[in-house]
């Protein structure tokens, strides 16, 4: 039997299978040399009472902090209004995106407050992008086929809807702005992730955001790379972070807003301290 770890947890693993979820432990005795995070695929086998896991199958992507596996889609979540969006963070996200090759889709929320000029400058960059309100039912059936048969981390500041999306989607009630949530911000820990099971396909994960970009890109010439705009335009230097290098035939070509985006993304990977 295969199953999709949901939940890590002092040595127990939450696993769906098709017949449900199952609280299994690692075969006693068993060698890995990685334990299961949540996203792993794993091989399990029912012994009297216990369900052990026999084996990790192998990933296709796995990314830290939050540490999870297998990761299709990347929901940049937003508000229009309440918080209002900064691209900064959007742009580190959609960096991340990149760097793991994730379908990357941004969506503004709270429509109902504001009209997001933010959301026209993605789209013209290629992004997947989505207005809506949550309080509106009728927009609702377009999130639900983006998620559908995907798994799907949404990260996005607090206070833009993320559990009430999650809660609508999977039509319970967990509370907003729980307060065990609101504790935990502002410190610098991981908040432990856990992937939903969908009730129309796929999983989502809630996840405080990835903010250690320079954990994953330490090359700052690779950054632009990550940028979807840069990727086309050929500099006529080799070696060019296209900062202030004379001639450089990227800096002039990119919008200015993520521009100081890249600027400041490179300053950080720049300072990276090693461990
Ligand atoms: N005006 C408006 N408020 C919303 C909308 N969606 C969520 N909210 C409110 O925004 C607040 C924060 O929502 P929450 O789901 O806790 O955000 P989270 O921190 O991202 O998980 C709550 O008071 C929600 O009721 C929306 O579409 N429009
Ligand atoms: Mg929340
Ligand atoms: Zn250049």
């Amino acid at each position: 039997m295969n199953g999709v770890v949901v939940k890590v947890l002092a040595g127990i693993y939450t696993v769906c299978t098709e017949t449900g979820y199952l609280n299994t432990v690692l075969k006693g005795r068993l060698k890995l040399d990685e334990y299961p995070v949540v996203g792993d695929l794993v091989k399990l086998e029912r012994t009297n009472d216990l369900t052990v896991i026999l084996e990790i199958l192998p990933r296709r992507n796995l990314l830290d902090r939050p540490r999870i596996a297998n990761i299709d889609q990347l929901f940049i979540f937003n508000a229009a209004a309440l918080p209002s969006p900064q691209n900064y963070l959007i742009d580190r996200l959609t960096v991340l995106g990149e760097y793991w090759k994730l379908k990357t889709v941004i969506g503004f929320n709270k429509a109902d407050l504001n009209r997001c000029h933010l959301a026209d400058s993605y789209r013209l960059l290629g992004y997947r992008v989505y207005e809506f309100s949550l309080l509106k039912e009728q927009e609702f059936s377009e999130l639900k086929s983006i998620l559908k048969d995907q798994i799907t981390v949404l990260a996005g500041p607090s206070g833009v809807g993320k559990t009430t999306f999650v809660n609508k989607i999977l039509e319970q009630n967990r509370k907003t702005g729980m307060v065990s949530e609101k504790t935990r911000r502002g410190q610098h820990t991981t908040r432990e992730v856990e992937l939903l099971k969908l009730p129309f396909g796929g999983y989502i994960a809630d996840t405080p955001g990835f903010s250690r970009l320079d954990v994953y890109i330490t090359d700052p010439y690779s950054l632009s790379n990550c940028f979807v705009e840069m990727q086309g335009i050929k500099c006529r230097f080799q070696n060019c972070l296209h900062l202030k290098e004379p001639d450089c035939q990227v800096r002039d070509k990119i919008d200015p807003l993520r521009y100081q985006s890249y600027v400041e993304l490179l300053a950080e990977i720049k300072e990276r301290k090693p461990w």
